[in-house]
């Protein structure tokens, strides 16, 4: 039995509702969300399995043997997002990666507490490789009172965040998320279609041991970001080893594999491309959600300057500079930022 695996078969509904008692004021309303939510990604991840037999069920864009439409993925788990949360009365909007504007719920349908900011399918570009990829969702309560959510209730800094998490398609699907509670990681067993608890507290390690950055980008970084990745090269002088290098180019298996196991994950803002001056990754519904995780599990996110979770958000696609993981390797990042300049 693998260390970080409980004895007790605890399903992520039961362990929603142990964390939902802790509020003596609460509803169930929000439970109830999560789990709709959770049937959407269930279905995703059928989907993603199925994606290697894409010969067979038709590329995207084209019609399989059914004669129905075949999605391409990323817009299949958009899909089943929206269609998931859209009538639950739980939402007063939502704001995805696929949608430029501001999601509202159908008129015929009752509007909720929270607004869902999501990414249904980080790394999408990954999957004809058949390399792991990610959901990331992030929950707010709304700040207006009633009716249709507004960019007032989407455009919320990353402290007032109730929930956040991620869904990794990997080898297992395996679901993390906190309510500001601590870090927990479920894995789906397919054959009851449950995610049960398998990593109970998961705090990020003390220090790092690998460093995650596309270097390709090198010469597109400040001086601060090059000489950050440099030190980290050095042989450190406590253990006499350098970091290792994993790189695997999608963020949620990037981060994963870091938070478990320790690892400090850098996006600069590269001048590779002048409309992405901050960088590639988006604020709402990547760097925040996963910043909140971090910080839930011990860790930290900074964009160079100040934490990921105060900074307030402009537009629903901000883009951010990231550094995420340790506390004292997200720290020695922003010395270099301060001692070497830029973001
Ligand atoms: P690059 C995937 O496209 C993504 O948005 C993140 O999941 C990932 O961390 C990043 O882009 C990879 O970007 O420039 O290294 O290919």
């Amino acid at each position: 039995m693998p260390t970080h695996m409980p004895h007790k078969l605890v399903t992520l509904q039961r362990h929603m509702l142990e964390q939902q008692a802790r509020f003596p004021f609460a509803t169930g309303e929000f439970t109830s969300m999560l789990m709709d939510f959770v049937v959407a990604v269930k279905i995703i991840s059928r989907e993603i399995n199925k994606a290697g037999l894409a010969e067979i069920l038709g590329d995207a864009g084209e019609e399989n043997i059914q004669g129905e439409q075949v999605m391409k993925l990323d817009q299949f788990a958009q899909d089943r997002i929206y269609k998931a949360m859209d009538h639950g009365g739980h939402l007063a909007c939502m704001a995805s990666e696929e949608e430029e504007h501001l999601i509202p719920i159908p008129p015929q349908f009752p509007t909720g507490r929270y607004v869902l900011m999501f990414d249904p399918l980080d790394g999408s570009s990954n999957i004809d490789a058949n390399v792991s990829i990610g959901t990331i969702f992030a929950i707010h309560r709304r700040k207006t009172h009633s009716g249709p959510g507004t960019m007032e209730d989407a455009l919320q800094v990353g402290n007032n965040l109730v929930c956040a998490g991620y869904v990794l398609y990997g080898p297992s699907t395996v679901l993390v998320y906190s309510t500001a509670s601590g870090v927990a990681g479920f894995t789906l067993d397919p054959s009851i279609g449950e995610f049960c608890l398998s990593h109970e507290d998961i705090r990020m390690p003390e220090r790092a041991k690998y460093y995650s950055a596309n270097e390709g980008n090198t010469p597109y970084w400040g001086e601060a970001d090059r000489k950050f990745i440099e030190h980290l090269k050095q042989p450190d002088k406590a253990s006499g080893r350098p970091y290792s290098s994993r790189y695997i180019g999608t963020l949620v298996s990037d981060f994963h594999r870091n938070l478990l196991s320790g690892g400090v994950f850098l996006y600069p803002p590269d001048r590779k491309d002048p409309k992405k001056p901050a960088g590639k990754l988006r604020l709402l519904y990547e760097a925040a959600p996963l910043a909140y995780i971090a910080e839930q599990a011990g860790g930290a996110a900074t964009d160079g300057k100040q934490r990921i979770l105060d900074i307030q958000p402009k537009g629903l696609h901000d883009r951010t500079p990231l550094c995420i993981g340790p506390k004292a390797d997200v720290a020695l990042y922003e010395k270099f930022v301060r001692e070497f300049g830029g973001k």
